[in-house]
């Protein structure tokens, strides 16, 4: 089988669950701590119910957002949550949910873990509104 037959053959299964972000619409990307009640209470000791470091590295963590080359317009931190308003244009990854989801849950794990030096994660679901 020539290559550009297999290529069109397999590529069929790989985008067969391909969602995409609606165009036209306000998208929020709104992040999620995973277990960070364990983390703010038993890993690292932070001041409850609002601890200023913790909300430093929340925002330090948005603002490395920003900056990953994903037009982001407006940022937003509260308690464990980041939420990211998208331009309405935005079109990295011609909007293919499963490539955004993976590199902002990446991003910010990341980011977030380097700066507490300790493995965390977050999660990513996507919100759209039509206003
Ligand atoms: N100590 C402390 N905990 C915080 C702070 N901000 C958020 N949290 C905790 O982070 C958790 C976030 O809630 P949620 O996402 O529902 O829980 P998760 O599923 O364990 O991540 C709650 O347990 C909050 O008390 C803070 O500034 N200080
Ligand atoms: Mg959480």
């Amino acid at each position: 089988m020539k290559f550009d037959e297999l290529d069109s053959k397999m590529r069929v299964y790989e985008i067969a669950d391909d969602y995409c972000v609606l165009p036209g619409l306000y998208t929020v990307a709104r992040l999620d701590g995973r277990s960070f009640t364990r983390l703010t209470k038993e890993v690292h000791q932070f001041e409850a119910p609002y601890d200023t470091r913790f909300r430093d590295l929340m925002l330090e963590t948005v603002e490395h957002l920003m900056n990953c080359d994903i037009d982001i317009i407006y940022g937003y931190t509260q308690s464990d949550e980041i939420s990211l308003l998208f331009a309405q244009q935005e079109n990295t990854f011609n909007r293919k949910l499963r490539k955004l989801n993976s590199v902002l849950a990446g991003e910010a794990s990341a980011k977030f873990s380097l700066l507490l030096v300790i493995l965390a994660a977050l999660t990513v679901e996507f919100l759209n509104y039509p206003i």
